[in-house]
Parts: structure tokens; sequence; C-alpha cells
């Protein structure tokens, strides 16, 4: 029975397509603001996270315009098992993101590095968070690891 348990479980992590879909202005992490958002960037880290987790498929896309994260989302949405998503500022701007997510099949997670709560109080509204099944913020790049083992484990 245990190992049926586990055959079973490969079967399904193998199955499974995880989308990172990170918004504008990320691509510069681990290069400027290392205080906010840390030194690593994130290239390195995406490499450490598929070594971590290689039953299973993902995939990383960043963009700094609006409409190719929405693009992106549409893209994978009814075929992947699920999105972890930091829009960055656009988190706090845009209900055509908020629209997207709502619009799509898999269930996305948001992300955010740094704890948008203890900062300005624009950041402290999300247009996302309502749309996603769930938010963790403020628990560096380790936040995307979590949101990746939730979705594996749902
Ligand atoms: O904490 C987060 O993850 C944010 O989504 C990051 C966004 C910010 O607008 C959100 O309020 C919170 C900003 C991303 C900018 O990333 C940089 C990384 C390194 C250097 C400069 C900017």
């Amino acid at each position: 029975m245990d190992h049926l348990q586990t055959f079973k479980n490969k079967e399904k992590f193998a199955t499974m397509k995880i989308l990172i879909l990170n918004g504008p202005n990320l691509n510069l992490l681990g290069t400027r603001e290392p205080d906010i958002y840390g030194s690593e960037t994130f290239e390195s880290f995406f490499g450490q996270l598929c070594s971590a987790y290689p039953q299973i498929s993902l995939e990383y896309f960043q963009s700094n315009h609006e409409g190719e994260l929405i693009d992106k989302l549409h893209e994978v949405g009814f075929s992947f098992d699920g999105v972890v998503l930091n829009a960055g500022a656009y988190t706090h701007t845009s209900i055509a993101l908020a629209d997207a997510v709502s619009a799509i099949k898999a269930p996305v997670v948001e992300v955010h590095i740094s704890n948008v709560h203890k900062r300005e109080p624009f950041r402290h509204h999300s247009y996302l968070s309502a749309a996603c099944v769930g938010s963790i913020v403020g628990l560096g790049l380790d936040g995307y690891r979590l949101a990746v083992e939730w979705l594996l484990r749902r």
C-alpha cells in the first residue's frame, strides 16, 4: 500500500507544471536595494528551486510589461497546475491582471518578497489578493518555495 501511494505521488508530480511569473523590475533582484530584496539573483534562486524539485516542471517568466504578464497567464492558465505570481508594483494598480487571474483555471498564489504591510501605504492594497488562492508576503525568496510546496500538496 505504501509503495502504491509513493508510486501515485510520483505519477502526480511527474505531470505537474508550475509557472513562476515575476513582474516589473524584478529582473533587478540581486543587483539593487539588497536591504529590501536581498542579494541573490532570481536566476540563481530558480536554479536551486529546480534542483530541489526535480520531479516537477517549473517554468520561470519575467516581464516589465503588463500585457505580456496577462498573455502569459492566458497561455498557461488552462494547462498548468499552478502559478506563483509576484506582479511587482502592478499588484497595487492593475485590475486587468486581477481579471486575468480570475479568468484562468490554474490556482494562483501571490508572493511578495518584502512585507508590503510594513512599507508605504500605497503598497498595502493588492488588486490581486482576492483573485488568488492565497498570499505570502515578507518571507523573502523563500516565499516562492513555500508557494510551490503548497501547490504540490494541495
Ligand atoms: O516585495 C515584493 O516582492 C514587491 O512585489 C516588489 C515590487 C514592489 O513594487 C511591491 O510593492 C512589492 C518591486 C519590485 C522591484 O524589484 C527590485 C529588485 C531589486 C532592485 C530594485 C527593484
